[in-house]
């Protein structure tokens, strides 16, 4: 918050009106089932996007950051025509003064954005970055948007303006998160249930083991999965593979081709998982959550194949390690996974697994623990 401040002065010459901020987060299970109308189950993490920010008199929006040089400027009237990095923040603020119809009745913004959420891990840097702007602006701009609403233009945003065809997970638990509790999204339903974890009395943690390879959801696989599972919605006869009943699943999905039924089984099984998983946590049971998270695993590298090597070996070197479960985060192709384990063997868990996935001729992972954390909010109060 300290740095935003500062960077914010150092840009503008004059200090910041507030500064708000956005957390990352982790998706404890239900991966690509946003965008199928299932079921995800993340929590926001201790590792925050924070933007300072002023209204300004004219009609210029002016965007600097601490991880690339120079400041960005543009016309309130041009902010969709962003590009590059610039596209996330400004992007946020053309869907926002888009869907309030309020261009033509607002003031520019100087902004200036820090953050500690690492890029192209699967921690949504990008979605924390969008929620921390969508807060600010909203506040700066005294409009009436609801969170919800948020969700939908942070995504809007991503979408549109950043080419990422993603789903609204990462917003959701960007926006709608609380300190020491998991969110149980239900995309198909539209609901969000808030589900208690209990994690520090059960001396449990989730520890984060970035492969350090890197994914880009703008391009690749990600766009590819998204239109498999649109076909095979299709050859099913439903709007959304999520539709498909866990009972009678194979049956249902025997007539599709081979990639298409296990796209299919991820999306539907994976939603099960989840309910199974707000289930485990809300009987008492968050160790249960282990080998939800190992299936959770196994679906997304053999049914979804949205992993990579580096990641499978992670999983594998922490269960081996004595890990409860793990899995991938996030929407792949890269990135981390994520291990739940008992917080006095943590340390020895990290060291374990940096040490075989190394053996096994991967990059050196990077671990780190992240506690369940609240979302957007205004930092300087
Ligand atoms: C990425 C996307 F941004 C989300 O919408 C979601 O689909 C996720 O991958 C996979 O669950 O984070």
């Amino acid at each position: 918050m300290r740095d935003a401040a500062a960077g914010f002065l150092a840009a503008y010459g004059h200090d910041a009106t507030g500064v708000w901020s956005a957390p990352g987060r982790v998706n404890l299970v239900g991966e690509h089932t946003d965008y199928n109308g299932g079921a995800s189950m993340p929590i926001a993490i201790d590792r925050r996007a924070v933007v300072a920010a002023s209204l300004r008199h004219d009609d210029l929006v002016r965007v600097g950051t601490a991880f690339a040089d120079g400041v960005v400027e543009v016309r309130i009237a041009d902010l969709a025509d962003a590009t590059g990095w610039s596209a996330y923040p400004l992007g946020v603020l053309w869907a926002l003064l888009d869907a309030e119809g309020a261009a033509d009745r607002v003031r520019g913004l100087d902004l200036f954005i820090d953050s500690d959420v690492p890029v192209g891990v699967g921690v949504s840097s990008s979605a924390a970055l969008e929620a921390a702007v969508c807060v600010a602006a909203v506040e700066l701009w005294a409009l009436d948007t609801t969170r919800e609403a948020m969700v939908v233009l942070c995504q809007r945003a991503e979408n549109v303006v950043a080419g990422a065809p993603t789903g609204t997970l990462d917003q959701s638990a960007a926006l709608l998160s609380h300190a020491d509790a998991a969110l149980l999204l239900d995309f198909g339903a539209g609901s969000v249930d808030v589900v208690p974890l209990g994690l520090d009395a059960a001396g449990l943690a989730v520890l984060v083991v970035d492969s350090t390879v890197r994914h880009d959801h703008t391009t690749g696989g990600y766009g590819i999965r998204r239109r498999e599972c649109e076909e095979a919605a299709g050859l099913l006869g439903v709007a959304l593979l999520a539709e498909v009943p866990v009972d009678g699943l194979e049956d249902a999905i025997a007539p599709l081709p081979d990639a298409l039924a296990r796209r299919a089984r991820h999306i539907v099984t994976d939603t099960q998982r989840c309910l199974d998983a707000a289930e485990a946590v809300r009987s008492g049971r968050p160790r249960d959550l282990g080998p939800i998270l190992t299936a959770a695993h196994a679906s997304m590298r053999d049914d979804f194949e949205a992993s990579v090597p580096a990641v499978d070996a992670a999983v594998d070197a922490a269960i081996a390690a004595g890990a409860l479960g793990a899995r991938i985060t996030g929407g792949g192709f890269g990135g981390a996974c994520i291990a739940l384990v008992d917080v006095d063997r943590a340390d020895a868990i990290a060291a374990a697994v940096a040490e075989r996935v190394v053996a096994e001729g991967h990059p050196e992972p990077v671990a780190f623990a992240v506690r369940a954390s609240a979302g957007a909010s205004r930092a300087d109060r």
